[in-house]
C-alpha cells in the first residue's frame, strides 16, 4: 500500500515508478480509501499495541494506493526497497527515507511473508482483479 502520508504529499508516481524500475510487475492495484473496520482488519495483529488507534486513525484519513507486486524473492526484495520501518533508520534512497516523515507515517506498507501477502492481497482484490 501506498499510505495516505505519500498520497497527500503528491508521491504516488515517484513511489510506483521506483517499484517499477526495481523489477517489480504491477498484477493489481486500486485507489481506495480504507473504512475504520477494514483498517481494523488489516491490522488486527497490532491491535494490543499502544499506537493500534494512531494507525487506524491514520490509515482512514484519506485514500491509499492497494497493489500486488510480483517478483522472485519479492518479500525480501521490497522490504529493502522500501526501508526501516522507521524512516530515520532507513537506508539512503529506500522509499520510507526519501518520502516518509515518521514511524507512524512511514508511506508504504509491504507484507512480510508470502503468506500474509496472499492474505493482503486477498484482502484488497478479487480475483478478476488480479492479472
Ligand atoms: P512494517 O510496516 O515495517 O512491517 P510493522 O508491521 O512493525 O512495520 O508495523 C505496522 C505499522 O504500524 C507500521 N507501518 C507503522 O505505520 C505502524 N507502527 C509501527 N510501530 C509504530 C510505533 N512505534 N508508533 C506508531 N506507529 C507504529
Amino acid at each position: 500500500m501506498i499510505k495516505p502520508d505519500a498520497v497527500e504529499n503528491g508521491h504516488i508516481g515517484a513511489i510506483l515508478d521506483k517499484i517499477t524500475a526495481a523489477g517489480f510487475k504491477i498484477v493489481a492495484m486500486k485507489y481506495t480509501q480504507l473504512s475504520k473496520r477494514d483498517a481494523e482488519i488489516f491490522y488486527a495483529i497490532h491491535k494490543e499495541r499502544p499506537f493500534f488507534g494512531e494507525l487506524v486513525e491514520f490509515m482512514t484519513r484519506g485514500p491509499i494506493v492497494a497493489a500486488i507486486l510480483e517478483k522472485d524473492n519479492a518479500v525480501d526484495d521490497f522490504r529493502a526497497l522500501i526501508g526501516a520501518t522507521n524512516p530515520e533508520e532507513a537506508a539512503e534512497g529506500t522509499i520510507r527515507k526519501l518520502y516518509a516523515a515518521s514511524i507512524g507515517e512511514n508511506a508504504v506498507h509491504g507484507s512480510d511473508s508470502d503468506e500474509n501477502a496472499a492474505i493482503e492481497g486477498a484482502f484488497h482484490f478479487s480475483g478478476r482483479e488480479i492479472y
